[in-house]
């Protein structure tokens, strides 16, 4: 017999729960903000059932979306897991069909033909609609009043590519959102496919181009003019899935490259540049000036993911998993193919980076990430033997004063992607709240942080506590009210 519990990632406080949940009135420490009208929405995965392959991603579990409706001072929660083709197969047979990470020939005969998406990555909003984005398969939407799956969503039949990024980018000026798809025509497929989709939902440009090798394109970064295609180290080939294994190896070996296309251009004005092994996941922001691209991103050093195991076959390491907020310069006008890149503060971060998103495309002040920070206190009799698993810091990054702002969340928390509330439209940049779920280990249960930005290093201002663990998140959005109104309605709040 198998133990599912025998993997540390699979036990204790990590151990799935396999239920959706809702909490009409939500116990809150401190005081919620009465400005604070909207929703916080958390995407990630859990197993339902475990993984047929034991060393399998975990990248591959089960999308769960969760929110949290924030109304006159009070807060309610939803989750559930997303109705994805694959969790409905596997809910019928009453047990786990699929194989590893992203390769269908692991996978039962009996569901190959199957969208094997886990749709476990983004919520994201554009035109009225609330998505659950995955970077193998289409958007899923999701009905924002019930969190119910209402299925994939192809942009009236106008997008072609049959993988839709888990980052797209809108552009806070016009409303119109760039997305793409990387192996857009089948596993493995050197065709990214790049749309303009107007804020109405509508495509409305097309550009199509291949990349030097088939790579994890996880990210882009979008300038006023630009479009920028980060990817590196990261190998797949139709042998490599054919031998049966986990879609992604990591060659340290391949170099970096960064593609820069004008946003209204065709796929054949790509410009590619190269640089050295880079594990480039995910960016902040980016603007043109002339004749530069500037790109903000927290890119590693190495490979970060130690389950897309090394081709050359040697032991990940973790010593060279190491982030940083960097600054790369393109010269468009030069003929070189390379980029300047500089580390802007010396402190080691998470990759999961926000800014305001109200300057994306723009010149913007502040980056938020988290961070370990090594100076701080963990409890280990209270919080288990988990100090090198712990996020246990938000920072704000000051790109114009150089300096670092930072968040405590305390001594047994390690906490999930954070999240920047403008305080409203027109507040000046950095004037708000930063929000983002702390597990807390020793309690076994969740708490949803609320700060106020300007004011990291005095804490937060209030918590809301989950009597339960809020699962794992990989990307949270606020949404607000004029975005979507149809949130869940909560029996109390709404009467
Ligand atoms: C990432 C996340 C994914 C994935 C591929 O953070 C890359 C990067 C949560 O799923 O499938
Ligand atoms: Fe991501």
């Amino acid at each position: 017999m198998v133990d599912f519990t025998a993997d540390p990632a699979r036990r204790g406080f990590f151990s799935p729960q396999r239920h959706d949940a809702e909490l009409l009135d939500c116990e809150v420490l401190g005081k919620l903000p009465p400005d604070l009208e909207g929703t916080f929405v958390r995407l990630g995965g859990e197993w339902y059932y475990p993984p047929s392959r034991p060393d399998d991603a975990p990248l591959h579990s089960d999308g769960y979306i969760s929110a949290f409706r924030f109304k006159d001072g009070r807060v309610s929660f939803k989750g559930r897991y997303v109705r994805t083709a694959r969790f409905k197969a596997n809910l019928k047979a009453g047990r786990q069909l699929f194989g590893y990470y992203r390769n269908r020939f692991t996978d039962d005969p009996s569901v190959r033909d199957l969208d094997g998406t886990v749709s476990n990555t983004t919520p994201f909003v554009h035109a009225g609609k609330l998505f659950a984005l995955k970077e193998d398969s289409l958007p899923h939407e999701i009905d924002p009043a019930t969190l119910d799956t209402i299925g994939p969503w192809d942009f009236h039949g106008k997008y072609k590519s049959l993988t839709f990024s888990a980052h797209p980018k809108v552009d806070p000026l016009t409303g119109d959102m760039i997305a793409y798809g990387n192996e857009a025509t089948g596993p493995a497929s050197k065709d990214v496919f790049v749309y303009t989709i107007d804020k109405a939902g509508h495509v409305k440009h097309e550009a199509r181009f291949e990349v030097p090798y088939v790579s994890v394109m996880h990210d882009i970064a979008l300038t006023q003019k630009h479009i920028i295609f980060p990817f590196a180290g990261y190998v797949t080939s139709m042998e490599r899935l054919q031998a049966g294994k986990v879609h992604w190896g990591w060659d340290r070996t391949k170099p970096s490259y960064i593609g820069i296309l004008p946003r209204d251009g065709s796929g054949k004005e790509i410009r590619w540049f190269k640089g050295p092994e880079r594990c480039m996941m995910h960016t902040f922001n980016a603007q043109t000036i002339g004749s530069k691209v500037i790109l903000y991103a927290p890119f590693y050093d190495s490979n970060f993911f130690p389950f897309f195991p090394n081709v050359d076959g040697a032991p990940w390491d973790p010593t060279k998993a190491k982030a940083y907020v960097r600054r790369l310069t393109f010269d468009l006008n030069s003929k070189k193919d390379s980029w300047e890149e500089e580390v802007l503060f010396p402190t080691q971060i998470g990759d999961l980076g926000r800014i305001d998103p109200r300057y994306l495309t723009q010149a913007n002040r502040y980056c938020y990430t988290g961070f370990a920070d090594p100076t701080r206190p963990f409890d280990e009799a209270r919080g288990g033997n988990l100090r090198g698993r712990v996020t246990n810091s938000y920072g704000r990054f000051d790109l114009t004063a150089n300096k670092v702002d930072r968040y405590f969340a305390g001594d047994t928390h390690s906490l999930q992607e954070c999240c920047f509330i403008p305080r409203s439209a027109n507040a000046p940049e950095g004037d708000g709240y930063l929000i983002g779920v702390a597990s807390n280990y020793a309690e076994m249960r969740s708490e949803l942080i609320i700060a106020d930005a300007q004011r990291l290093e005095e804490g937060d201002i209030a918590r809301v506590i989950l009597p339960f663990r809020a699962g794992p998140q990989v990307h949270g959005v606020w949404v607000r009210p004029d975005e979507i109104p149809a949130f869940p309605r909560a029996e109390g709040i709404d009467a």
